[in-house]
């Protein structure tokens, strides 16, 4: 545990160490089709992309969820009562959180997790400022991988997790089933789970969303090569990959990829991996559900459903879940 000044809050460190970044980026890129996981876009720049992407016109998820929070929070807060101790997967900026801390009843503690240290770090900082008597307890860690939390110095009726933006839908729904079980697990008895999850919907928005006109997707997808040629001192051309995303209507699925634009070779650390022309790295997979689909899913996974929200034009819903037993 390190203290980063008086002011921060203490945070607990569990960063991924570049070591495997490296054996998670060799194990993609030998791979065929070639692939590197979405949770690497997060660099310091890929942070700051993804807020861009969050206010672009053509990113419904991220304001349809948060007027979906801002209208139900009564009914949110009620449904998960006072001194909870609030847990959120991927916390980036907060920004969404800050609806629900402003309406809970006597939060225990809320305890961001993020794979990206320094984000975590301002992000948490900024949020102490502003709510004095909460307890902030930041945890750098990827929880994609097994997780376990500081044990509480502080009393809580239970543990919230809250897991907004839908980036249940970066996991594999295998993947989603056995993620939500350790999750259920790291919540315990009496647990609850706030999740985002984005709807099916026509192909052209679905599209239009990850193709916005300003090029910021574009440019977030391509950042990851920066951050590969940062890390490992590589010489990958970012300008001749190409951003490329659609609608896998058989998986149900956004697809990100980074096209070569031509036959070439890339060298990472002593080992060469070649490219056809028009071969694809796939970056990001962005599962889209009905809600009957995703309650099934996490009924299979522990969790019983007790309430799920939607906009008016269903383009999100958020489901309020409760530990099974
Ligand atoms: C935060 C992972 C849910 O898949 O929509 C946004 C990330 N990728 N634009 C998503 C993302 C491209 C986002 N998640």
């Amino acid at each position: 545990m390190k203290i980063i000044s008086d002011l921060s809050p203490a945070l607990h460190d569990f960063e991924p160490s570049v070591d495997s970044f490296f054996d998670e980026l060799l194990l993609g890129l030998s791979g065929n089709p070639k692939s590197i996981p979405a949770k690497f876009f997060y660099d310091q720049t890929g942070c700051e992309l993804f807020d861009q992407i969050c206010c672009v016109d053509e990113y419904y998820p991220t304001r349809t969820e948060m007027q979906i929070l801002r209208d139900n929070v009564a009914e949110i807060c009620t449904l998960f009562g006072p001194e909870c101790r609030l847990v959120e997967l991927g916390s980036g900026s907060s920004a969404k959180t800050r609806i629900l801390l402003d309406h809970l009843y006597e939060p225990a503690a809320y305890v961001p997790i993020d794979i990206a240290r320094d984000h975590l770090l301002r992000s948490t900082a900024r949020l102490a400022r502003i709510y004095p008597k909460l307890r902030v307890a930041p945890v750098c860690a990827d929880f994609t991988r097994p997780l376990t939390l500081p044990k509480p110095p502080y009393s809580m009726q239970r543990t919230v997790a809250f897991f907004p933006g839908s980036t249940i839908g970066n996991l594999e729904p295998a993947q989603a089933v056995k993620f939500l079980r350790r999750i259920a697990k790291l919540c315990g008895a009496g647990g609850g789970l706030l999740i985002g999850v984005d709807l099916k919907k026509d192909r052209g928005t679905l599209e239009r969303a990850y193709n916005d006109s300003t090029g910021v997707t574009a440019a977030f997808n391509l950042n990851l090569l920066t951050r590969i040629n940062r890390s490992f001192e590589a010489g990958i051309r970012a300008d001749q990959f190409q951003h490329y995303a659609f609608y896998n209507d058989e998986f149900g699925r956004i697809e990100m990829h980074l096209i070569s634009r031509k036959s070439q070779a890339v060298r990472l650390l002593g080992t060469s991996f070649s490219f056809r022309a028009g071969e694809s790295i796939h970056t990001e997979s962005s599962y889209k559900y009905s809600v009957e689909r995703f309650a099934a899913l996490a009924r299979g996974s522990g969790w019983m459903v007790k309430e799920t929200w939607t906009d008016r034009n269903r383009m999100f819903s958020v489901h309020a879940l409760v530990a099974a037993d």
